[in-house]
């Protein structure tokens, strides 16, 4: 008998932990399935496509409420991919002018039935923001990703176009369910391969399965493909032969991909080729590949990221490239900004681009991927940081003008409005790596969308839909989730500080970095500016005056120490170690507290978690909890390296109510990871 229960008892065991086994693979994508199946008959749809037998079917599976009519309405068409959503008790109509709008509005509804919101009465108009929602994949052709830490690429370029992975149709859908309707499927270090004929076949079949879902493709091209590709004597944009060249490319992409979206271009950026590399200009190179496209209504997204060996502030020189050739690029080229001067740091301010490029269309690029940010092993959710940059006002045409309003059409016109993000999605069966990242990927579609929404109206959807609306566990989650960027930036960066990461890996601290050889501006120490009076980087008028930059009266706020954000202080001044700040307490202690803030609240994030266990499936449960231990010791390894370090400029103790450090500097310093990459 006792023996009989313990092997129920084992088989119970097994049997309740398959149950809660959950590889994450589903997102945020969890609507209980119809068991019988909604009745055919409580859908409406007149016309018919790929695009509505998808919203349909997705009806019939997962939609449990009243009737539905989708209904096409060119009447709608101010809305462009948008819809409304009307609903009486016995019945929701959903209207657009588009089948991709009707499309999101059945995920509009799924939505809202899987966050338990009324469903009745519902009077929705929905408009997206931009025109064009795009991730930039960093995906290379032999299936690395650079800054990728979700496994390797999703594309299987070997099996294509013949073996068809089932993960790019749930790709597309995910993307579908949040509004995302671009992809660029390879890396912008591009190798010119990709425009092979092979090649562009394979990309042929990925858009044919994007294509229902409102997914366009795009890709990253070398700039010097004529010249790789071909044998032409050069790449030279003013060359005759090399225009030629890329009609031709863009003529047979499009007979295969008749609604192909574009081109995404880095040039003459670390060690890229570009237009430059013969005396030609952005706007030169820019104009050749938009009049190629210009026939078939496609883009060039042509990026800001540049920065030459110089002695000038490497903050300062995107802005000064391309604020010259303002107005002399073509209306289908778009300028993609990183969202900050420097490179996807915890913390920067805006790029002063935005707003300056009065003639030009502006586009931001976000990084989803944690390249900064801990990888996949740190839980940081970005909506915070994409709204931080978003809602910042530029002053470019006077107060309210922020970067949401200067790059969705409203304050400058454009024809086609754009915003970009780095994905980080990868073969890991849960896409991101870290579950929490798919908040991420989630949030970044969300405001493509919809920029007015708030982190925490995402952070409550994301949360319902993907784990669970339990209040006990939905509050200190989300709760967890709104500070979990700021903890960040107070373990690994706090009060503006920017770039001390090891190089190549950018994983962990290194301040002390100074590599002789290479260039200054890869050094930490160029960019902390550490010594005996005190720390940060001179960007006033007594240093590189990066502050003039930006439009009044920013200029004037940054650039006093005592107007200047505090959040940002070492970004623009160097400040002395016992500068008063607003709190009472001197930079160096503030330093100290801030990053014992940041150990403390991932601390908490642990206890926090640990009591989550009842609520969630196990497996996703373990994941969470084994990547907080590891974040945990990071940020330890992070305060003890900048702290022991920058002490030993400031002279000074740690206050000793701050635990004490448990490394030796000279420990830390032996740390070398071996995750490769360049710088
Ligand atoms: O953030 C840096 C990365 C590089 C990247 C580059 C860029 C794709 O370290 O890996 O290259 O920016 O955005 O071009």
């Amino acid at each position: 008998m006792k023996i009989l229960s313990k092997h129920i008892l084992a088989l119970l065991l097994i049997f309740s932990c398959r149950l809660s086994a959950d590889d994450g693979s589903q997102l945020w994508l969890r609507f209980p399935e119809n068991k019988k199946g909604i009745s055919a008959d409580k859908i409406f749809v007149k016309n018919s496509s790929p695009t509505l037998h998808i919203a349909s079917r997705e009806l019939m599976r997962y939609w449990q409420g009243q009737s539905v009519e989708l209904r096409i309405s060119k009447s709608l068409s101010g809305l462009k991919e948008g819809y409304t959503i009307i609903s009486d008790r016995n019945k929701i109509t959903i209207t657009s002018a588009k089948d991709t709008g009707l499309l999101y509005g059945v995920y509009h509804i799924l939505r809202l039935q899987q966050t338990k919101a009324p469903l009745t009465q519902l009077n929705i108009r929905e408009k997206p923001a931009y025109d064009v929602r795009i991730l930039n994949h960093w995906d290379n052709l032999d299936g690395t990703i650079e800054r990728g830490y979700a496994g390797h690429s999703l594309w299987k370029w070997e099996e294509l176009p013949d073996k068809i992975s089932p993960r790019y149709e749930e790709y597309a859908r995910a993307n579908a369910s949040v509004g995302i309707n671009a992809v660029v499927l390879n890396n912008v270090n591009a190798s010119p391969e990709m425009l092979r004929t092979d090649y562009l076949e394979k990309v042929k079949t990925i858009a044919g399965i994007f294509r229902p879902y409102g997914i366009k493709v795009y890709l990253s091209v070398n700039f010097s493909s004529p010249k790789i590709l071909s044998h032409l004597q050069n790449s030279d944009p003013l060359n005759k032969e090399v225009k030629h060249w890329w009609k031709e490319k863009t003529h047979e992409i499009y007979q295969l991909i008749p609604d192909f979206g574009g081109f995404l271009v880095k040039a003459n950026s670390e060690g890229q080729p570009g237009p430059q590399d013969y005396g030609r200009t952005h706007a030169d190179g820019a104009n050749m590949l938009a009049d190629a496209l210009k026939p078939y209504g496609g883009i060039v997204m042509w990026r800001a990221f540049v920065y030459s060996p110089s002695k000038e502030d490497r903050a300062k020189q995107a802005y000064l490239e391309f604020v010259p050739l303002d107005g002399k690029f073509r209306d289908n080229v778009i300028i993609q900004i990183k969202n900050g001067p420097i490179d996807f740091q915890p913390r920067e301010p805006f790029n002063p681009l935005f707003g300056a490029l009065r003639k030009t269309a502006e586009m931001v690029e976000f990084q989803i991927t944690q390249e900064y940010l801990g990888f996949s092993n740190h839980l940081v959710f970005l909506a915070p940081l994409f709204k931080e940059t978003l809602d910042s006002d530029t002053y470019a045409y006077g107060k309210g003008s922020t970067v949401a309003r200067i790059t969705d059409g409203s304050l400058h016109k454009a024809k086609i409005t754009a915003i970009s993000a780095v994905a980080n999605v990868g073969e890991d069966p849960n896409w991101t790596g870290h579950e929490f990242a798919q908040a991420n990927w989630y949030a970044f579609g969300r405001l493509a969308w919809n920029p007015d929404l708030t982190s925490e109206q995402i952070a409550d959807e994301w949360i319902k839909m993907t784990f669970t609306d339990n209040p006990r566990f939905l509050a200190p989650v989300k709760n967890m989730m709104l500070t979990s960027r700021e903890t960040a930036v107070d373990y690994m960066m706090p009060l503006g500080l920017h770039h001390i990461f090891a190089a190549g890996h950018h994983y962990g601290p290194e301040p002390w970095g100074d590599y002789k050889e290479g260039r200054p501006d890869w050094s930490p120490v160029y960019y902390h500016q550490a010594d005996s009076e005190g720390i940060g980087f001179d960007r006033t008028n007594t240093g590189s005056n990066a502050i003039s930059q930006y439009f009044s009266p920013l200029n004037e706020i940054y650039g006093n120490i005592k107007t200047c954000p505090e959040n940002l202080i070492l970004w623009f001044h160097h400040v002395p170690w016992n500068y008063r700040m607003k709190d009472g307490k001197t930079l160096w202690e503030e330093l100290c507290y801030k990053y014992d803030t940041g150990v403390k609240n991932v601390r908490e994030y642990q206890k926090l978690w640990d009591r989550m266990a009842p609520y969630i499936d196990a497996q996703r449960f373990t994941e969470v909890q084994t990547r907080l231990k590891t974040q945990a010791r990071d940020a330890v390894w992070w305060k003890d390296a900048c702290l022991l370090y920058f002490q030993t400029f400031s002279k000074q103790p740690i206050p000793y109510d701050i635990e004490r450090p448990v490394h030796n500097l000279d420990d830390l310093k032996k740390i070398k990871l071996n995750m490769g990459h360049h710088n």
